[in-house]
């Protein structure tokens, strides 16, 4: 992110709020994205905090391009990422190398971001006073909800859950596949702190009718276009009644970051992150499986039979993924590092759809695996961590593969499992390469 976090883009920044960008009756947005038009060259330079020595040559109407990224709320929101790499800027979708998601509890700095549209303008003001959340459609009392509403008439839960796109690993699929070319780092276990999305959907009273969960944010699409939404995911509503999932309104002690979602969202672990929907305004209970943007085709879809790699799967034999498949990453040390001579330690975190069993790791490639110890998770759906420690025979040359089995004797393969047209849940073993000297 380094290239984005500028001096001369802070000072850009600075100075497109301290311009009154944001006054009249514009939207917040339009205003910031449109005030440069007419804008003379003394009123450039003092946004620009200096002189433009050439600014004479610019066209009318200009924008510099020193100005364009500071005034994109994508871009200030990542200013706080501590060392992710950046896979796209438009959308915003960046992840975190292994080493640096060591932490037990992922710190904001180091949560990978996945957006479908823009980052809302809102969410970088930081006001919650006026946000409400509807719960309507197949229930028998339908709701508005402020953020007063959810603290004060619900039990306040705060949870650490894994937040991992479904595409995590997409980069390793032989032949490849579109999309957001996420290696290892698409997932995070953050402390989130709300309620619980079964209490709020009991409260508006969930009908026999009902089937699926339909989510809405107000991230804006793309295009521009006010009327098309980027996502809008739902889930079985039977998974929406599980204890485990929440309306969010805090991460790690603090308001949820502008680009995680504030001031509010679901989270809903063991599914894949897109059933989490961030900027939430509503939960519509639907009698069918929600049609949202981003249900069908062959978005979150898997196809419903084993296929050879690079096989045309017809639409109509996707199916939606639900669940995401068990997993682990090896945080420290980092892949590369020297270590010692005769053995070193291995720490790092694992997770399923449900409790992980067991964690071993190999230094052979694979013929022979140790088992590691594999702490319990601090609440349903945490990830787990563990530690090993690895002896080796000689100075030279190592991989340490880690796998994790699930509770229903589910092991992460060598290689990429069950080649998919978009390159979802890749669950292969993490390996990390050390020289021993
Ligand atoms: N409103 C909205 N919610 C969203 C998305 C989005 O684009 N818009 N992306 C989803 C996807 S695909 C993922 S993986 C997670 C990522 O959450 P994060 O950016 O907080 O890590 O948010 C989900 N919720
Ligand atoms: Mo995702």
């Amino acid at each position: 992110m380094e290239s984005r976090g500028t001096d001369l883009e802070h000072r850009a920044a600075d100075a497109v709020e301290s311009n009154g960008a944001v006054a009249g009756t514009e939207s917040p947005q339009e205003g910031r994205r449109t005030f440069l038009k007419g804008t003379g060259l003394a009123a450039m330079t003092a946004m620009m905090g200096m002189a433009i020595p050439f600014g004479r040559y610019m066209p009318e109407g200009y924008r510099p391009v020193g100005l364009a990224h500071a005034q994109e709320p994508d871009m200030v929101v990542m200013n706080d990422k501590d060392g992710l790499t950046l896979l796209n800027d438009r959308p915003i979708n960046a992840e975190t190398p292994a080493h640096l998601l060591d932490d037990a509890v992922t710190p904001a700095s180091r949560l990978f971001v996945r957006n479908n549209g823009a980052v809302p303008f809102h969410a970088l003001d930081m006001d919650a006073s006026s946000w409400t959340l509807t719960v309507d459609g197949e229930v028998d009392t339908p709701l508005e909800l402020s953020l007063d509403d959810l603290r004060n008439d619900f039990e306040v839960v705060t949870r650490n859950l894994v937040l991992e796109c479904g595409g995590n690993g997409r980069a390793f699929f032989q032949p490849g596949a579109s999309g957001n070319q996420w290696t290892t780092g698409a997932v995070g276990c953050p402390e989130w702190t709300g309620v619980r999305l079964r209490d709020v959907l009991n409260a508006a009273g969930v009908q026999p009718s009902a089937v699926y969960t339909g989510h809405f944010g107000n991230d804006p699409h793309l295009s521009g276009d006010p009327d098309r939404l980027p996502l809008s995911r739902g889930i079985p509503i039977a998974k929406a009644l599980e204890e485990d999932a929440l309306i969010a309104f805090g991460m790690n002690g603090s308001d949820i970051p502008a680009v995680h979602g504030f001031p509010l969202r679901l989270v809903v672990p063991g599914y894949p992150g897109s059933a989490s929907q961030k900027w939430l305004t509503r939960i519509w209970v639907r009698d069918q499986v929600h049609d949202g943007p981003k249900m069908g085709g062959y978005s979150y879809r898997l196809p419903a039979y084993p296929v050879a790699p690079g096989t045309e799967v017809p639409e109509e034999d996707m199916v939606i993924m639900e669940t995401m498949p068990v997993k682990s990453l090896i945080t420290n040390p980092m892949t590369g590092a020297q270590v010692a001579a005769d053995g070193f330690d291995i720490r790092g975190h694992a997770w399923a759809d449900g409790e992980v069993a067991g964690m071993e790791t190999s230094i052979d490639f694979g013929q022979t695996w140790q088992r590691a110890e594999l702490d319990a998770p601090v609440n349903r759906y945490a990830w787990q961590h563990f530690r090993a420690s690895i002896a080796v025979p000689l100075p030279g040359y190592y991989e340490v593969w880690a796998r994790a089995t699930d509770g229903e004797g589910r092991t992460q393969p060598v290689t990429t499992p069950g080649w998919n047209p978009r390159g979802y849940g890749n669950n292969m073993v993490h390996r990390i390469a050390v020289i021993a000297a």
